[in-house]
């Protein structure tokens, strides 16, 4: 009898159409109701699970019986509980590297739309406003030798530095949970505790994983620190940066403006953020090329298949579940 594989979201339809050839395929449909009560019905005889931007808990397993591999279309794993799956017994795999240098291009996009003001200077172009040069009120930021604050150097965060020293000459600082020498010497780039990055950069980047010690990381007081003619650009998850406090730094323009790919709740919905001209906002499509997404699909792809033909997937989030 065929594996059966449970898809919970929209995936490549090459991919799909493999997995279709070797395994029993069920597709997780809005469109026929609660995707939750799906995902619980579905997952019942499941052998194992693919696909990206659900949440993945003992609420919606609780009924999995042989279950072996989830396998995610994303590098972040914040969405599953990890410690539900390590107990049992379930491996989880995602897709790093392959997302990497696409990520680090979405955050100079937004890095540079929101210094420039872009979205707003062309909405303003295009509505025929332009009769005279612009003035003091449009200017933008120079970006070329400023100080650019990066909040976690991993790979992403890496790949931002390499763009900002090598491209734009700048000046790079660095906050991590532990210092990353060998990164570092590469751009030059200084280890500062958080408070010293924000009150230094003129760019900072948000580029850390969501967990325990990132949560909020980014509210009120850390803002206030940041300078006035400081960017904030947010490409990592939402709920490192407290949103309402953000909003309010927006607003008050104790801040520059924040380019933002993601948000606490998606997908964002009635914000006071759309309102905020200088609040540069994407649909988090910081992975979001068709070539990446062609990556990321068969890079699960493959972690899934590993799993379910008994070999241990290359890319394990949950390598030792005791
Ligand atoms: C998308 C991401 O959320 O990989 C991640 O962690 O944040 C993005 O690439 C993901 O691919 C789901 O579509």
């Amino acid at each position: 009898m065929k594996q059966k594989v449970v898809v919970f979201s929209q995936i490549d339809h090459e991919i799909l159409t493999k997995l279709q050839q070797c395994y029993h395929v069920v597709q997780i449909n809005p469109k026929l109701g609660d995707v939750n009560q799906q995902i619980l019905e579905q997952g019942k005889d499941a052998d194992g699970f693919i696909g990206a931007g659900r949440l993945l808990n003992e609420d919606n397993l609780k009924f999995v019986e042989q279950l072996k591999i989830v396998s995610s279309v994303s590098v972040g794993y914040d969405n599953y509980d990890l410690s539900y799956l390590n107990q049992r017994k379930i491996w989880l795999a995602h897709t790093p590297h392959v997302l990497t240098e696409t990520t680090a291009d979405l955050a100079f996009t937004l890095l540079m739309s929101a210094a420039k003001k872009v979205p707003s200077l062309v909405q303003w172009t295009k509505q025929g406003q332009w009769l005279r040069t612009v003035g003091p009120d449009q200017f933008g930021q120079d970006i070329y030798g400023k100080t650019l604050g990066i909040i976690g150097l991993g790979h992403i965060g890496a790949a931002i530095a390499r763009r900002g020293f090598h491209g734009f000459n700048m000046n790079v600082l660095y906050h991590n949970r532990s210092e990353k020498m060998e990164t570092a010497t590469q751009f030059n780039a200084e280890y500062c505790e958080l408070t010293d990055l924000l009150q230094r950069s003129d760019f900072v980047v948000v580029a850390v994983d969501l967990n325990h010690s990132s949560k909020a990381l980014i509210g009120e007081a850390e803002l206030e620190l940041m300078q006035a003619h400081a960017v904030l650009v947010n490409i990592s998850r939402g709920s490192v940066i407290e949103e309402q406090a953000l909003i309010s730094a927006l607003k008050n323009k104790t801040i520059f403006a924040a380019g933002l790919d993601v948000y606490e709740k998606e997908p964002l919905q009635d914000s006071a953020l759309f309102q905020l001209e200088n609040a540069v906002t994407l649909p988090h499509v910081g992975s979001a090329t068709a070539q990446t997404r062609k990556r990321m699909a068969e890079l699960a792809y493959q972690n899934l298949v590993d799993a379910l033909e008994g070999r241990m997937p290359r890319y394990l989030v949950n390598k030792d579940f005791n």
